[in-house]
């Protein structure tokens, strides 16, 4: 891939509602990609392997829980912070984005909401330090969009509980050194329980053949007759609200990172067309061209504004999880639109790994899929509009 020269845009100066932290956390995450990610990102996703080697960088910026408090390890940031992190950090890579996501909001999260103070102190620091990752296990084979109806079950064997089932589509999977999963007891309510590699008869095989998200690795969870500790049960919430509360924090941070994406595709096909000449001008100097880059910057600087507000709801504890769902609808949809646009742009050399747009493209299909699909988003917004729901 070519240097990274990336410059980001911020049309309605965004940066002077930003406080000095907001801009120190930024700034260094950015520098951090690209000098850490960026080099090296193509390469991986080209190999369709996950740069281990970046576990230990992201450790150190905070990326792994920057919102959980500096006693169980996290940076203690507020959430404009974890979504200028989240944003910088996908715009190197969704697939590096989707490692932290997994990490804080879907693993680290609910053992700080959800767990004891035992649970804490054991997974907490060894997560936040890198030393540990970790996996969230919702979907499975049958059931990806309607979580509600999971068969992954656990029975009471007195000592201990019994698991069985699968989870499918899991993000980190084949190298996760513990696993948040979501499963049904005897009475059918869903319970969260934190499963560690090595206990007898769970395995993670790997998913290949993906076209999306290349530098990520994606994998099964399987149990069969595994026997989960008791005290390994998150005590303090059950039912699908549960699940379901973690995705309002990894769905937050997509939304930001969703515009790193699309900045990235969009600062790359400005420097082209600047310096691409047909017919003896720029192709920038083309109308239909400029229609495009001015579309591209009217709807980041529209997501950047969403985005900033949401995260002042967040702050304050006033952000619903309607709110959340279409700001990860709307930036991600803008993001791929954007995404596809640039590549255009840039004629035959956008289909080349030289350049990000294609990666970012392709790896944009599954975050729209991924944590609520586009369409199941739009049903979130209309069942907060009109009360009726609208999944069955
Ligand atoms: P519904 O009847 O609406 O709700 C069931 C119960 O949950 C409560 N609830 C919530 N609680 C807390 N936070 C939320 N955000 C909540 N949303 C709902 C609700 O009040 C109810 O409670 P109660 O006490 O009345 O029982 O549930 P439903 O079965 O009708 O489903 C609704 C629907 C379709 C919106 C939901 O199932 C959904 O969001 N489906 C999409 C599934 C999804 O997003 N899966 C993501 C898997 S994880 C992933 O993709 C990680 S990718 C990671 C990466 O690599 O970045
Ligand atoms: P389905 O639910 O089968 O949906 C198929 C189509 O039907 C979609 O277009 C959907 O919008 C549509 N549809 C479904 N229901 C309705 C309805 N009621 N009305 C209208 N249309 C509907 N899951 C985890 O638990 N943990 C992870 O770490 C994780 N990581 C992932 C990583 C990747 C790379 C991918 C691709 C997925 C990951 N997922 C993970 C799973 C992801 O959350 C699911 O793929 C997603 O929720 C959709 O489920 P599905 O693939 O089974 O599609």
């Amino acid at each position: 891939m070519r240097p990274d020269l990336f410059e980001a845009p911020d049309y309605y100066l965004l940066d002077e509602l930003l406080t000095e932290e907001h801009k120190l956390v930024r700034d260094a995450t950015r520098d951090w990609v690209k000098r850490d990610v960026s080099p090296i990102i193509e390469d991986y996703a080209q190999k369709a392997e996950f740069p281990t080697q970046i576990v230990q960088g992201l450790a150190e910026i905070g990326a792994f829980g920057p919102y959980i408090p500096t006693e169980y390890g996290g940076a203690g940031l507020d959430q404009i912070s974890y979504g200028l992190m989240m944003q910088e950090i996908e715009r190197g890579d969704s697939g590096v984005r989707s490692t932290c996501s997994v990490q804080s909001s879907l693993v680290m999260y609910p053992i700080y909401a959800y767990g004891n103070e035992e649970q804490r102190q054991k997974y907490l620091p060894k997560l936040a330090s890198g030393e540990w990752l970790g996996s969230f296990g919702l979907t499975e084979p049958n059931f990806g969009s309607n979580p509600g109806g999971m068969v992954t079950n656990f029975k009471d064997m007195g000592d201990h509980y019994l698991l069985n089932g699968a989870k499918m589509w899991i993000s980190n999977a084949p190298f996760c050194h513990v696993a948040v999963v979501w499963a049904k007891n005897e009475e059918g309510r869903i319970h969260g329980l934190i499963v560690e590699r090595g206990m007898e008869g769970f395995t993670t095989p790997e998913t290949h053949n993906k076209w999306s998200l290349r530098a990520s690795s994606t994998g099964e969870l399987v149990f069969d007759n595994v026997k989960v500790p008791k005290e390994n049960l998150l005590p303090n919430k059950s039912g699908l609200g549960a699940p379901l509360g973690c995705l309002d924090s990894a769905r937050y941070g997509i939304a930001w990172g969703a515009i790193g994406a699309a900045m990235d595709c969009y600062d790359t096909a400005l420097r082209y067309s600047k310096e691409r000449v047909q017919f003896d001008k720029p192709i920038g100097g083309f109308q239909l061209q400029q229609k495009k880059l001015a579309e591209m910057i009217t709807e980041i600087t529209k997501a950047q504004l969403l985005t900033f507000r949401l995260g002042q709801l967040k702050n304050e504890g006033r952000a619903t999880t309607a709110q959340i769902s279409m700001a990860k609808r709307n930036n991600v949809d803008m993001a791929l639109t954007i995404a596809r646009d640039a590549r255009q742009m840039l004629g035959g050399m956008g289909i080349t790994g030289d350049y990000p747009i294609m990666r970012h493209m392709m790896n944009l299909e599954s975050v729209v899929t991924y944590e609520g699909t586009h369409d199941i988003h739009l049903l979130i917004t209309g069942m907060d509009v009109t009360g009726i729901p609208a999944f069955k």
